[in-house]
């Protein structure tokens, strides 16, 4: 099978500078070799370099979106990704998209629908990233790229010309998130109200992991492709204190990893996003704990096989 990788280095979704360089950084740590060695030959992977992205003029009918920080960057970026990862994924059997910040997750899914609209999203964050305009305390757009993809959301991003940019809508019942553990006021009114499934921590902590990814696996439609969105702040700041939101008491590194192979053994994964990765924040010892990380869990997403792997042995003893 062939992977695309598609490095977006946005960081204007939030505050802190930084996670712009984790795309380089994770190639320099030897991403691209890493993938096609775990796969064992299974996995041919092209890196397509950075995506190139402007600045989309904001609304002037809108004046509602001023609360919100960067809009016109958010749009320039996310349309340029959501044409670039129908390519990848004409190119591709599956992409992976590494951020910059989770802002980007909105074009990634987007894309993705646009290709393939029966699709199931599973987003692995401390958030819920589903924040609207006018709901949002803190005017950044990396807590609201869930609400541009859901149909019934809409009404409320009148103004961002949605039916033109990203027609296909993510269905809310093939949403699940895992690892939540810091939702705004509104965002637990809104998941509730559209009844989507969120396994939050204390989820986690009740029932465990195995429990928790067996109801997800459940409810994804088992003719769908997948796409999963990491946030790398969904794990505990003792394995990813490098990010920018950083929240006690997360998944462990253990943890993650059981989710993502668990979804990599459907053989439906064919969107991958890991974002939030900021090598400005901490010291060098947090920087490497959390590239470790973040490689640790996109090898098992790419076939990494914690009980061994002897596909391609070919001798026979
Ligand atoms: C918060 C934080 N819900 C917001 N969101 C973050 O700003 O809307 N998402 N950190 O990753
Ligand atoms: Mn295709
Ligand atoms: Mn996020
Ligand atoms: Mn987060």
């Amino acid at each position: 099978a062939r992977l695309g990788i598609i490095g977006v280095p946005f960081s204007k979704g939030q505050g802190k500078g930084g996670v712009e360089k984790a795309p380089a950084l994770l190639r320099e740590h030897g991403l691209v070799p890493l993938l096609e060695q775990v796969s064992c030959g299974q996995l041919e992977v092209h890196d397509y370099g950075d995506l190139q992205f402007g600045v989309d003029p904001i609304p002037t009918e809108a004046p509602e979106y001023s609360k919100i920080k960067n809009y016109g960057e958010f749009m320039g970026c996310n349309k340029a990704l959501i044409r670039k990862v129908q390519q990848l994924l004409q190119e591709n059997d599956q992409f992976l998209t590494i951020g910059g910040d989770h802002a980007i997750g909105f074009g990634s899914v987007a894309g993705h629908l646009q290709h393939t609209p029966n699709l199931s999203l599973v987003w692995v964050d401390a958030h819920a990233d589903i924040n609207l305009h006018n709901t949002s305390e803190s005017g950044n757009i990396h807590g609201m790229p869930v609400s541009f993809l859901l149909k019934e959301l809409r009404v409320f991003w009148q103004h961002a010309k949605l039916e033109q940019t990203a027609p296909v809508c993510l269905a809310a019942d093939q949403l699940v998130y895992i690892g939540l553990r810091d939702i705004d006021p509104y965002e637990a009114y809104i998941l509730n109200k559209l009844g989507i499934r969120a396994f939050a921590m204390d989820s986690v902590d009740k029932y465990g992991i195995s429990k928790i990814i067996e109801r997800t696996l459940d409810s994804l439609k088992p003719q769908n492709k997948i796409h999963v969105s990491f946030d790398i702040d969904a794990l505990d700041k003792a394995v990813a204190p490098s990010t920018g939101t950083a929240v006690c008491a997360g998944l462990t590194l253990r943890e993650g990893i059981s989710v993502v192979e668990a979804l990599r053994d459907t053989n439906r994964v064919q969107g991958i996003d890991l974002v939030e990765l900021n090598p400005s924040l901490g010291n060098e010892q947090d920087v490497n704990t959390t590239i470790a990380s973040s490689l640790e869990i996109l090898k098992s997403i790419c076939g990494y096989k914690r009980s061994g792997n002897f596909a391609n042995i070919k001798m026979d003893l």
